[in-house]
């Protein structure tokens, strides 16, 4: 499964987050460090239902909206100079090490200084908040490199010794490719085989970016003043109100209103018993939502995985006339795959078996068969035909 960590400094909404995405419990508290051992559960992606495309009922979805499990790490807070020990120090870079990518949370509304502790709203510059986290990780990678480095320069003198595998070796513990040490050497332009430590630093800060994509989301968009929002916005990023999200998850599971995450609105249920308080705490919510079309959150965890990652969903289906598996259930999966997949990739994916007798595959909308090297595309609905089953 794909994980996402949800990083930033202290106090800014991580666990407030994490508990709205996953409605597993986390404690969330207004002082710094709540969370000291990283939290875990699954979150999901919201996508239109390829069911819906052909006019058939899958069982697998919410009227046509489809959640897609993804894992997602709420990770204890991190401060500026984290890698030299302050704040909880190191070890909750440590929980990095697993992520895909990151959703790096900032406190939108300006209400805590760099290290989380509670400020006059406004008073702290959320813009300065940004740039550390990168900064922190490529550090932590730094140093574990640095550890490695004399014997491994020292391996460069010896034939077939490649400096590029060696890096990714050690770092492989970090979801950290060969790809990725490649891609950020040439991009660096450095020579590991004889670059100087500020060489190596700078190979690091490209790396960061390469093997863990982060989107900055502006979390208590619900207490940014228009200033500070206007402000935020010219850097790109997006915004939310986790608290809202939480709060109208919370009321869902109570049967007070209709909603799934992701919608930009939600209504009261008939006959839901709402005191004037809830009413009005909902109303402020609604208003938050119609400024960002939504609480946010729903919107980060797509972008996370389909605009940084560049995913695809494609369904892989048995029987190409009933769109369903050898038990007859309908679009039973729906699996995310890297932009450019194949369905020889596909087979892989469903089963290395499958994926080691691949024959053909056939496009289930119009029957005809495609070619291995074909790229798919997201809603495609295909059959693959091996010699395994
Ligand atoms: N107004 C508002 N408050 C929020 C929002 N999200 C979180 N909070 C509040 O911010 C405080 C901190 O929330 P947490 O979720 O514990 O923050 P955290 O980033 O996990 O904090 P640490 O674990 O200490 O790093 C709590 O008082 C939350 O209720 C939001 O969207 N709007
Ligand atoms: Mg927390």
């Amino acid at each position: 499964m794909l994980t996402i960590a949800i990083a930033g400094k202290p106090n800014c909404g991580k666990s407030t987050f994490f508990t709205a995405s996953t409605l597993a419990p986390a404690e969330i508290a207004n002082y710094p460090f709540t969370t000291i051992d990283a939290n875990t559960g699954v979150a999901y992606l919201r996508i239109p239902c390829a069911c819906q495309e052909l006019g058939i009922e899958c069982g697998n979805c919410t009227n046509g909206v489809r959640f897609i499990p993804v894992a997602l790490i709420d990770v204890a807070g991190l401060v500026p100079d984290a890698h030299q020990g302050k704040g909880l120090g190191n070890q909750f870079l440590d929980h990095l090490r697993e992520a895909d990518v990151i959703i790096h949370i900032i406190d939108g509304s300006g209400g805590t200084d760099s290290e989380g502790n509670p400020v006059d709203v406004g008073s702290h510059d959320p813009r300065e908040d940004i740039g550390f986290i990168e900064y922190e990780m490529s550090m932590w990678i730094y140093g574990i490199l640095e550890k490695n480095w004399p014997k491994m320069q020292r391996s460069t003198q010896q034939r077939n010794y490649d400096i590029l595998d060696a890096v990714a070796e050690a770092l492989a513990g970090l979801k950290i490719t060969y790809e990725h040490v490649r891609d950020a050497e040439r991009e660096a332009g450095v020579d590991l085989k004889s670059c100087t430590n500020d060489e190596l630093i700078k190979f690091c800060s490209v790396l960061v970016p390469l093997s863990k994509p982060m989107v900055v989301v502006a979390n208590k968009a619900d207490l940014a003043s228009e200033e500070m929002r206007n402000n935020l916005k010219e850097t790109g990023i997006l915004f939310a109100s986790a608290a809202g999200e939480l709060a109208l998850r919370k009321a869902v599971e109570g049967g007070f209103i209709n909603y799934l995450p992701g919608d930009p609105t939600f209504t009261i249920a008939p006959d839901s018993l709402l005191n004037d308080a809830q009413k009005k705490g909902l109303m402020a919510i609604q208003d938050v939502m119609d400024s960002l079309g939504g609480t946010g959150v729903q919107q980060a965890v797509n972008g996370s995985i389909f605009d940084l990652l560049d995913m695809i969903v494609v369904y892989p289906v048995e029987d190409e006339n009933k769109f369903c598996d050898g038990q007859g259930r309908v679009l039973p999966d729906a699996f995310l795959m890297k932009r450019g997949s194949t369905p020889h990739d596909l087979a892989y994916q469903v089963h290395s078996d499958i994926g080691d007798g691949f024959l053909y595959a056939v496009d289930a909308k119009t029957k005809m068969r495609i070619k291995e090297n074909h790229e798919l595309h997201t809603g495609d609905v295909i059959k693959i035909v091996s010699t395994k089953k």
